[in-house]
């Protein structure tokens, strides 16, 4: 992918565990990385498909001074976001500070750390099947698409579904957005599970009747099990009321562990549904 680089940007600041580096301040340099699509720019010329290094080596300059930070961790992170957010172009970046001055006492020649960040792709799923399940399922994607480190690319139309497992419940309404996101899987879910309570979600019967349940579907191509989370979704490719959704937002996604695309997954259902009611 295409880059813009910025290299040894000085800022004086005052980070350090060392109470005098907060009261007397150093030079600290900042290198960043920014990958992003530069052929828009470059074909027309125009600065406003691009980011402007003006613009980002000012970001740096003013995340630097705004806060003392104990560690250049913390600084390199917080750079890191706030580039994500504030140049939307921007995929992913790796940013590296620097500390030359660091009161090491033994001879070095640098000293930095270095965070590499970026935006991932995430599914979810939503269904409603208690209350006035529309505008539930609106606030819900207004919630996710509120969140600063959560963009809503694109979003499934509701449908109205039949209930999946425990039958005698009213029928849901489903839907399904294709998102970015610089949460980590579990920071998103807990997102998520916020939202849901929001809504006024309680759990009571396991797939039984509720106001909003937010489901994670895939988180770039992650497969994981614990206690909190299991990706993908397990039960996704089992249930037309996740995969219609999803084929109509993102049919080629790939699930990484049957290798199958979400429209050949759903082929593969309807296809076994069928021979069931044949039976
Ligand atoms: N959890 C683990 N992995 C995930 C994941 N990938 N996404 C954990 C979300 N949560 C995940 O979920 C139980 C726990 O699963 C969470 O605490 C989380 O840590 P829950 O929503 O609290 O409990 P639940 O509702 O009893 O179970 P579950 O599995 O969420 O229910 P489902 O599977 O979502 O099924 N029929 C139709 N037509 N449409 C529907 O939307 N929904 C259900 C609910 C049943 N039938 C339906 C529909
Ligand atoms: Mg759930």
């Amino acid at each position: 992918m295409d880059q813009i680089k910025i290299r040894d940007l000085r800022v004086f600041a005052y980070h350090g565990v060392n109470p005098e580096e907060k009261e007397i301040g150093q030079n600290f340099y900042v290198d960043a990385d920014l990958y992003l699509d530069l052929s828009a720019a470059g074909k027309s010329d125009d600065l406003t498909k691009t980011a402007h290094y003006g613009h980002v080596c000012k970001l740096i300059a003013r995340e630097m001074k705004v806060r003392s930070y104990d560690l250049i961790e913390r600084a390199a992170e917080v750079i890191a976001e706030r580039i994500l957010i504030e140049f939307p172009i921007t995929k992913s970046v790796r940013v590296e500070v620097k500390k030359p001055e660091a009161p090491v006492k033994l001879p070095f020649g640098m000293l930095s750390v270095e965070v590499k960040r970026g935006w991932h792709t995430a599914v979810i799923a939503l269904g409603s099947n208690v209350g006035d399940s529309e505008a539930i399922l609106v606030q819900a994607e207004q919630a996710l698409a509120a969140e600063e480190k959560i963009r809503v690319l694109r979003k499934a139309k509701h449908i109205v579904t039949k209930p999946w497992g425990f039958t005698e419940q009213p029928d849901f309404l489903n839907g399904a957005v294709l998102v970015e996101t610089l949460y980590e899987p579990e920071e998103l879910l807990s997102k998520m599970q916020e939202i849901e309570l929001a809504a006024g979600r309680t759990r009571e019967v396991h797939w039984g009747p509720r106001t909003l349940d937010l489901d994670l579907i895939f988180y770039e191509d992650v497969v994981m099990h614990t206690e909190r989370l299991t990706l993908p979704h397990p039960l996704m490719q089992e249930r037309a009321f996740v995969l219609d959704p999803l084929c109509e937002i993102c049919p080629e996604i790939m699930h990484p562990v049957f290798r199958q695309t979400v429209w050949e997954l759903r082929e593969r259902l309807r296809a076994s549904s069928g021979k069931i009611k044949a039976l």
